[in-house]
């Protein structure tokens, strides 16, 4: 593969072998019926089946993809059946039929073995959408794409929208293969060439949109608060000004003119110096309903996040706690909020550990369309250089009894994640982090999904099903490794210990002593952050029981949390039995090791098929900056914490540097 040419990822030809050598009707019309059409054609070129349209000659189908036309039909759903020697995918809906027809991709052979019984598929969450934090114009400190890990953004290159969208063209298949219907196309932090795509640029914003249409994609924009004055002219953004609600009204309507389908508006407000309501001494309730109110007569909606925090806060002030802040801000607002309004809430109360507890925001608004957004973008998981399959961390998030309900029940509005994706020929920098955009999409579509079955799915979509070996292989390097980036990294759950800045790599004390919240507390005595409600900030009132609880007690916190809510003497017994000191050591040894073995068991992979000579070469690149980091973090966090404690590890192994 040259550098111009780009991966397959999960869709390459092999994968439509099955279809393509079989022969097909399609029943339906529209734009959507076309994309599925074209699809079956094109498999079918290649491998000499047939599509037809209308009734068949010559033989039955042995795929029959019909939708029958439901004007009150809505949603994404299909049925799937196999009975007498034909494969049939019913929907209700053309996109319904597009989702069955990538069912039937995944499946490959088998969908063509055994019969099996009718089973229907609707996914769990109506929205399932990726926020691209790229910028149109380069960011001096953030590049084109802010915490992009894969090179420049698919959509703009040095301010202006790329000439060529053929990879914008093929994302959007792959997205609609793993399930995502929804893309944001602009970075959440709106910048002076941003704020434009919403007026004079928007016929930017409108080509992508023709480009991601025809597989079932809603195109979105971040937008500024400050909008009405940036680009609109106005000496004020305030929400209850009455031109500044002309104007938004007005600005909607543009873009309905120019983008009948468009999803809506992102919007983070007085959030790390992005400008809100709170300049105009309004709530963010009349910040997100100013937007609503502008985009309800067009069916938009606002996806309005919920990270707001004091980023100036002083670290000897121990009664701010920035765990609490989206709480503290959004929950006395529940109620008041416009129904086309979704509330975008990070899962975690910090920012995208590798370990947090769960907002306790999901579960406080029962009057509040509540989105979750994920990061799939590895900015604290190794930032595409390390291994670190994320499935398995979401799964446990989804599934997480917050408060009766799973967190997916709870989100109703939404799954939301930030997209790992730029225009590498990998399309993720380290070509085994496409399972994760990958399992992304499913988990969205079904959260009850086991990780370790998607990453097979995965492996075997991209890789080809008939390599058991490399099967098992990737499936070892791949399931635990969200777990062993834990281990080498900061502990039991008190999170950051990254370098300021750019959050690589190690730095135990990098936002010690920094405006940004994020603080450790480790002494000569012990560790942690004490956020109980008896001697601490209070967080843990924060959530439903049994978690308040749960959380409080330093006996019944779960290990791996122990040190977001609670500061603990070293030698603190774990439930695991370990102390809390010689756990670090532990955890760190084993980590560093673990990350060690992944270059052996990829040295075995042979090059051959779809494990190209280029991506092999990638992946064993990308497995030494892993060993090299693993180690430093595994050095620097042991060092750090026997030079504080004092505490030898108790099995003799150097743990100042040495
Ligand atoms: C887009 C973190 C990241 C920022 C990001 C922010 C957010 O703080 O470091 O780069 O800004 O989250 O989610 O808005």
């Amino acid at each position: 593969m040259s550098e111009t040419e780009v991966h397959h990822a999960w869709l390459p030809p092999v994968a439509w072998q099955p279809i393509g050598s079989r022969r097909t009707l399609v029943v339906g019309t529209g734009p959507l019926v076309d994309t599925v059409r074209n699809e079956v054609a094109q498999a079918c070129a290649r491998y000499g089946g047939e599509v037809r349209t209308g009734q068949p000659g010559g033989g039955a189908p042995d795929l029959v993809l019909r939708t029958d036309p439901d004007p009150a039909a809505d949603g994404d759903g299909y049925e799937l059946v196999r009975a007498a020697g034909t494969t049939t995918v019913r929907s209700a809906t053309p996109a319904g039929l597009l989702y069955g027809l990538f069912h039937v991709v995944r499946l490959g052979a088998a969908a063509f073995g055994a019969d099996f019984p009718a089973r229907t598929e609707s996914p769990a969450a109506r929205r399932r959408m990726l926020d691209h934090w790229d910028n149109v114009a380069v960011h001096p400190v953030m590049g084109q794409v802010e915490r992009g890990y894969a090179g420049g953004s698919l959509f703009w290159r040095d301010g202006a929208l790329r000439e060529d969208l053929s990879r914008v063209h093929a994302y959007a298949r792959l997205l609609a293969a793993c399930g995502i219907n929804a893309v944001t196309v602009n970075n959440v932090n709106v910048h002076a060439a941003e704020a434009r795509l919403l007026t004079d640029r928007l016929a930017d914003v409108a080509a992508i949109a023709t480009v991601l249409r025809p597989y079932g994609i809603r195109v979105h924009l971040s937008v500024s608060f400050a909008a009405p004055m940036l680009v609109g002219g106005l000496p004020t953004a305030d929400p209850v000004d009455e031109g500044v609600r002309r104007w938004w009204r007005e600005a909607a309507g543009r873009v309905y003119a120019a983008i009948a389908d468009f999803g809506g508006f992102v919007v983070k407000a007085d959030s790390e110096g992005q400008p809100g309501p709170f300049g105009y001494g309004r709530s963010h309730a009349d910040g997100a309903n100013l937007l609503a109110a502008a985009l309800e007569p067009f069916g938009g909606v606002v996806h309005w996040r919920a990270f707001v925090y004091n980023h100036h806060q002083d670290w000897r002030d121990r009664a701010t706690d920035r765990a609490r802040a989206a709480y503290d801000h959004f929950v006395p607002l529940d109620g008041r909020f416009h129904a086309n309004v979704v509330l975008q809430v990070k899962y975690g109360p910090i920012d995208f550990q590798p370990r947090e507890p769960l907002s306790p925001v999901i579960a406080a608004m029962p009057a509040t369309s509540v989105a979750v957004e994920l990061q799939v973008t590895q900015e604290y998981t190794g930032q595409q250089r390390h291994v670190c399959y994320l499935a398995p961390q979401w799964s446990e998030l989804l599934r997480f009894p917050l408060a009766g309900r799973s967190v997916a029940e709870l989100a109703g509005g939404g799954l939301v994640a930030v997209s790992n994706v730029g225009d590498d020929p990998f399309w993720t920098g380290h070509p085994l982090a496409q399972a994760n955009l990958y399992a992304f999409g499913r988990l969205a579509w079904d959260p009850g999904a086991d990780p370790g079955e998607l990453l097979d799915e995965w492996i075997s979509l991209t890789f080809g099903p008939d390599d058991p070996a490399l099967r098992r292989t990737l499936h070892l390097m791949m399931d635990g490794s969200w777990r062993t980036y834990e281990r080498y990294t900061a502990p039991l759950g008190v999170g950051f210990m990254v370098h300021p800045g750019d959050h690589y790599g190690p730095a135990v004390d990098g936002y010690e002593y920094s405006r940004w919240g994020t603080y450790h507390f480790a002494d000569r005595d012990g560790v942690g952050v004490d956020r109980t409600r008896a001697s601490g900030t209070g967080f843990t009132g924060q959530y439903p029981a049994p978690w308040s609880d749960v959380y409080e007690s330093v006996w019944s916190c779960p290990d791996e949390l122990l040190l977001f809510f609670h500061h603990v003497p070293y030698g603190h017994l774990l439930r695991s039995g370990s102390t809390v000191i010689q756990h670090i050591y532990d955890t760190h040894f084993a980590g560093a090791e673990q990350a060690a073995e992944l270059v052996a068991w990829w040295r075995a992979v042979p090059v051959g098929g779809l494990v190209t000579a280029e991506l092999h070469a990638r992946v064993t690149e990308r497995l030494g900056e892993q060993v090299r980091c693993a180690r430093e973090w595994r050095d620097q966090i042991n060092a750090y914490f026997w030079r504080k404690s004092g505490v030898p590890d108790a099995h003799g192994r150097p743990v100042d540097g040495s």
